[in-house]
């Protein structure tokens, strides 16, 4: 009775322990996924952000949608990124295969929003009417920088889970153990315990 109550114990904390084990492969940790990012340039003749950083590189993610708020400092301008790697075209107007702002003064601020899906390496950014404003646009590829794909050591993961039920599963058994142990030893007081009165009853002299 006691051992098939011990196995039906030993079973369940085994099934806990597989249950626990497939947890990750049943419910993956959801991949990180690309983000809307927002950048900050303002047009000044003598470089992007010059007052700050001037011509910053700007490093993104594949897949990134980012919108470039743009405000002119001084006079016009137009932001270009070079998407075909054709190099910077200062001629005032966008050339075909790039990506382009409106043209935009200081009262006429705005704003070109890029999708990076299809890009990938490192991009010229620039005015298309002043050669000094020229930048850097990094796309890096999503598995770089923590981006769609996130290795996973699944049994770092659960090994604490397993320790767990294992320690469950021990003290289980332990305590399954000592419980038949004690039963037995009851069991052998109460069977020598009869033997004893068997003998001493019929005397008489107790
Ligand atoms: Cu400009």
């Amino acid at each position: 009775m006691l051992n098939r109550r011990f196995s039906i114990v030993l079973f369940s904390a085994l099934l806990l322990a597989v249950v626990i084990l497939g947890l990750p492969n049943l419910f993956p940790i959801p991949r990180v996924a690309a983000i809307n990012r927002t950048i900050t340039l303002v047009g000044l003749v003598s470089g992007w952000n010059f007052t700050s950083t001037p011509n910053p590189t700007i490093t993104v993610i594949q897949g990134d949608i980012v919108t470039i708020n743009l405000s002119s400092g001084d006079t016009l301008h137009q932001f270009a990124l070079d998407v075909d790697k054709d190099g910077a075209k200062f001629t005032g107007s966008c050339s075909t295969g790039d990506t382009c702002s409106n043209q935009f003064t200081p009262s006429t601020p705005t704003s070109v929003v890029i999708n990076t899906s299809s890009l990938s390496g490192t991009y010229m950014y620039f005015c298309t009417i002043h050669s000094s404003m020229v930048g850097s646009f990094v796309v890096n590829p999503s598995t770089s920088v923590g981006g769609t794909e996130v290795p996973i050591d699944r049994l770092a993961l659960v090994a604490p889970y397993l320790g767990l039920a294992s320690a469950l599963a021990i003290l289980v058994a332990i305590t399954a153990y000592m419980i038949r142990n004690r039963r037995k030893e009851k069991k052998k007081v109460v069977s020598s315990g009869s033997l004893q009165d068997g003998l001493t009853s019929p005397t008489g002299f107790e």
